[in-house]
């Protein structure tokens, strides 16, 4: 399955590139920033092309695995929906066509005619992603499952409201970046369908920095199953020495009492801010932060699956944090329940929050950090 792992590594490169093309073409670029004034159908239309990217990215995605890998085409879900109304009201369905053209013509009714830009979209979702695949330990990887064992969560964009406002910011290295185009991610997981155990994650980070010739993108991924256990980023052991202390990154939006919870854990600059859900799991990830802590359903499978391997890769994990503060399974050592999976639906739910982390979230590295968060963190909201 190491040759799942590489694809999906091509299809992230090229996700990535089409959410940069958007930004760098002048068409594309008018039609993500226009301002929405006008008339109601014009305001429509451009709430059309923010998701568009979204869809075209998620489809691409399912086209090129499912090409490869026609047993998983049943079970690669995402965010978004490929129905898509035009401006006109029209239903559409958006997929990735036999040919360029033809992609290009079935773009074109989805963008009320606009040549130029189907044009230039559809180049960038058939164009091969040249990605320089200097990791090592992808080709020695041995993962025991077949195709039909996997199922697949894809987040096309994530913090699309980053990725549309598009701030430039300037990171100091062994930073966090709490807001811009950094914070944008492509992220794609697998997970096994009789567990929902995340066993294999890819991300894309699109606009990781900026040299003389344009936005260049970094890529991460993780492998956790059983104890095959592999991933591009460095084990913390293996790491410098950091500053002692604890760091937590929490949503700007996080509950009041959380915050004041955790002030007293991190001191003053130790407890951060970031936008984008999968953005502030790399954050711990990269070891940027210690925990990330959610006190609200407001994150999905498809946010938390891809990141989730990595983390595990790494002997870390995301557990439910509503179950944690409930049964504080963590006391006495290493805990094995309560990690998020990603197979059941709560049918009971309306529409996307069907597959919500309806009970928060909490992702880590080290165990220790963990339980003194959520030791910090019982009875106190
Ligand atoms: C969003 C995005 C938001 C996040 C929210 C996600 O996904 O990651 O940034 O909120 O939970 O569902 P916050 O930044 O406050 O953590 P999308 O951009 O794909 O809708
Ligand atoms: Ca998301
Ligand atoms: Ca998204």
């Amino acid at each position: 399955m190491a040759d799942l792992l590489k694809l999906l590594l091509r299809v992230a490169e090229k996700a990535a590139n089409v959410a940069r093309v958007c930004r760098q073409e002048a068409p594309l670029f008018q039609l993500l920033v226009q301002e929405k004034t006008g008339v109601d159908k014009n305001k429509k239309f451009v709430q059309d092309f923010k998701t568009l990217a979204d869809v075209v990215i998620q489809e691409m995605i399912r086209h090129d695995v499912g090409a490869q890998f026609p047993e998983m085409i049943d079970h690669i879900q995402g965010e978004e929906s490929n129905k898509f109304e035009n401006g006109l009201g029209e239903s559409v369905t958006v997929t990735v066509c036999g040919t360029e053209k033809e992609t290009a013509a079935l773009l074109a009714t989805v963008l009320d005619g606009d040549q130029m830009a189907a044009t230039l979209l559809a180049c960038a979702i058939h164009q091969d992603a040249t990605l320089t695949l200097t990791d090592t330990g992808t080709d020695d990887l041995h993962i025991p499952f077949s195709p039909s064992d996997l199922g697949i969560w894809i987040d096309p964009i994530d913090a699309t409201s980053q990725y549309i406002e598009g701030r430039e910011e300037v990171v100091e290295e062994g930073c966090l970046c709490p807001s811009g185009l950094q914070c944008a991610l492509v992220l794609i997981g697998v997970y096994l369908r009789a567990t929902g155990e995340p066993v294999i994650g890819v991300i894309n980070q699109p606009f990781n920095h900026k040299d003389p010739t344009g936005w260049k993108g970094k890529h991460f991924w993780g492998v956790s199953c059983g104890s095959v256990k592999a991933c591009s980023v460095l084990r913390p052991k293996d790491r410098p020495a950091e500053c002692p202390g604890l760091s937590v990154v929490l949503s700007s939006s996080e509950k009041q009492a959380v915050k004041e919870a955790l002030a007293p854990l991190c001191g003053p600059d130790r407890l951060m801010y970031a936008s984008g859900a999968g953005y502030k799991i790399l954050c711990v990830i990269l070891g940027l932060a210690d925990v990330y802590v959610l006190s609200e359903g407001s994150t999905f499978k498809w946010d938390s699956c891809g990141p989730h391997a990595l983390l595990l890769a790494l002997g870390g994990g995301i557990l439910d944090l509503k179950e944690c503060l409930r049964f504080g399974h963590l006391e006495g050592g290493h805990h094995d329940q309560g990690e998020l999976t990603y197979h059941l639906s709560h049918s009971e739910s309306p529409g996307a929050d069907r597959w919500a982390n309806q009970g928060g979230l909490v992702a880590y590295l080290d165990c220790q950090m963990l339980h003194r968060v959520i030791g910090e963190l019982k009875g106190k909201f």
